[in-house]
């Protein structure tokens, strides 16, 4: 049996990046798999936040699921800390996972900066609670951006060693599900960086709560370079994508046509014969009308949930019961396996 399972951080900010590359692949995953989507409140906590805002934060995550359009009655929606089988599995884990595997992850090495002394312990075994919120379930396929292929990889060196340690076919070998137009959207400010909540700028991000003139004025400020908007001659010989050298070269110009053919459901080519030759203002003005159209029913959809907390609240109680249903039988497959007694 096939199931998804992803989540997100409840970390402020949630932004277009965060859409392209996770949310809306959510929603249209619905129709062909059985979905648990989770606001992975445990992991936020690897770096400090502030009490109030988290659970601010952990409504308006589950408000973007909703208003996105993820179905909390077909699919699962529910925050990680209801569901204490995501911690115990993760400690498990803890004694599976290799310190030289964990050493290797970029994204603790980007997280922890230059004093990793003073990192969380928590920050440094993010991967493996990823690994365990994955298995718990048996999840199968995990959509996720791109910037998280190598935490999916370290899940599946984590469960085929479980697997080979006890002899037993306890977890499945997931596969990332890395799609659309945009699985890496990067900032507004700087093509080399990927967009992020934690930017300093908010002129780097297109956040999912930003009205329309915020969202328009963002995209007239994002960085572009002098030259006129590429053609159709930078694409790679079979047309599906940009080549790498050209994507190097004018990094901005093509994340806004990559965000543009994202939102607007066209193959990348479509802009590039679209505005070929042009400036960059006239393709930024119909960027902007594109992006304010799509985003904005979202962003006034997950004003009004955030608005009524105790539905927010009722949707996660609701999926974390459900959830926990579905995750008790493997923990105890998992606990058997390892020779740990239930009475
Ligand atoms: N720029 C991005 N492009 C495409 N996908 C992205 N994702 C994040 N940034 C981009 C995907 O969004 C999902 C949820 O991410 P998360 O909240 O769990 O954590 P994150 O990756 O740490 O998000 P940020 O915005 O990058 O936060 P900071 O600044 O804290 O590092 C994931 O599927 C992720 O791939």
């Amino acid at each position: 049996m096939s199931r998804i399972f992803s989540g997100v951080q409840p970390t402020g900010n949630l932004h277009l990046g965060n859409y392209l590359g996770a949310i809306r692949n959510f929603v249209s995953l619905q129709a062909d798999y059985e979905c648990i989507y989770c606001v992975v409140d445990l992991h936020a906590i690897t770096l400090w936040q502030d009490p109030a805002e988290l659970r601010a934060q952990t409504r308006e995550v589950t408000a973007a699921f909703l208003a996105a359009g993820i179905d909390p009655k077909t699919s699962i929606i529910f925050n990680q800390s209801q569901v204490p089988a995501h911690a115990e599995l993760a400690w498990i884990f803890n004694c599976v996972a290799r310190l030289g595997w964990l050493n290797r992850m970029t994204q603790f090495k980007e997280k922890s900066g230059k004093n990793k002394e003073a990192a969380s312990v928590g920050l440094y075994v993010y991967p493996t609670l990823m690994a365990a919120d994955i298995m718990v379930y048996k999840a199968t396929h995990v959509p996720v951006g791109e910037d998280q292929r190598q935490h999916l990889e370290l899940t599946r060196d984590i469960a085929q060693k479980f697997n080979n340690d006890t002899g037993k076919e306890v977890f499945p070998i997931v596969e990332p599900l890395i799609f659309g137009a945009a699985t890496r959207v990067m900032s507004l400010r700087d093509g080399g960086k990927k967009m992020s909540k934690s930017e300093p700028s908010d002129f780097s991000r297109i956040n999912l709560n930003d009205g329309p003139d915020l969202i328009a004025q963002k995209i007239r400020k994002a960085r572009t370079d002098p030259n006129p908007m590429p053609g159709p001659e930078v694409l790679t010989p079979d047309g599906s994508a940009i080549a790498e050298d050209q994507l190097r070269a004018r990094p901005e110009a093509f994340n806004l046509l990559a965000i543009y053919a994202a939102l607007s459901n066209q193959p990348i080519a479509s802009p590039l014969n679209e505005f070929a030759g042009s400036q960059f203002s006239a393709f930024k003005q119909r960027l902007a009308e594109i992006a304010v159209e799509y985003l904005g029913p979202i962003g006034t959809e997950m004003q009004r949930l955030m608005a009524d907390p105790g539905y927010v609240d009722g949707v996660l109680a609701d999926g974390a019961a459900r959830a926990a249903a579905l995750a008790a039988p493997v923990l105890a497959e998992a606990k058997d396996a390892l020779g740990l007694l239930s009475t």
